[in-house]
């Protein structure tokens, strides 16, 4: 039966991960929330059957980074490592350390064996001051939907804008004081999948 749940993706078709990989692209901005974002994404996918090694996880500093590093890991994904006598794209993005803030397990396997089928860009901006959330948001909403449109790689939209830390907390499944707490990040597992899936059927 359908989900009549007014908010929410409603009811999430079954679809077979397992041939799929999917790129976790994840700033370190509010490390707690990003953490279980990661995981709750993680942990979508696995339930879906996309394997472990197939699941490729980098980070950058801030949200700000997320659209440019995600159109460079996705190109990477799409180029064959070997370069005659020089660094690869694949090489470098192979050789680079992403920051483990989910205890996850870092990818270490070969970028180029098939380009993404998805890539999750996953932030966290909370609302100060000044205009810089404001700023921040727009520029990487934008930036986030032209990638997708120009690239056709299905870019899942991660991003949190929320006022203040609880808010970001009730969206990552993090006990807050309403109580009240729902991982997005799984969400957006199944988004990756259901699009990754889709888009091979509509190539
Ligand atoms: C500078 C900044 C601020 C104020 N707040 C956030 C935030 O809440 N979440 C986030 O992901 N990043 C923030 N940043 C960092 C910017 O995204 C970016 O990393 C820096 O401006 C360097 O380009």
């Amino acid at each position: 039966m359908a989900s009549t749940a007014l908010k929410g993706p409603g009811e999430t078709p079954k679809l077979d991960g397992s041939g799929l990989r999917i790129a976790i692209v994840h700033a370190r901005w509010n490390a707690t929330v990003i953490s279980a974002l990661v995981s709750g994404t993680k942990k979508a996918l696995l339930a879906a059957g996309v394997q472990e090694r197939n699941i490729v996880v980098q980070s950058v500093p801030g949200s700000y980074e997320l659209p440019y590093a995600v159109q460079r890991v996705y190109a990477a994904s799409t180029v064959q490592s070997s370069t005659a006598g020089g660094v690869s794209a694949t090489d470098l993005l192979a050789s680079m350390s992403s920051t483990d803030l989910s205890s996850t397990t870092q990818d270490k396997t070969d970028m180029s064996r098939s380009p993404f089928d998805a890539v999750i860009a996953i932030g966290v901006l909370i609302k100060g001051e000044t205009m810089h959330f404001e700023y921040i948001a727009d520029a990487v909403s934008h930036g986030l939907m032209k990638l997708q449109l120009d690239s056709g790689i299905p870019v899942i939209f991660g991003l949190l804008t929320v006022l203040n830390e609880e808010q970001a907390k009730a969206r990552a499944g993090i006990e807050n004081s309403s109580g009240k707490s729902h991982n997005h990040g799984e969400d957006w597992g199944n988004a990756a999948v259901e699009l990754g899936v889709k888009r091979r059927a509509w190539a």
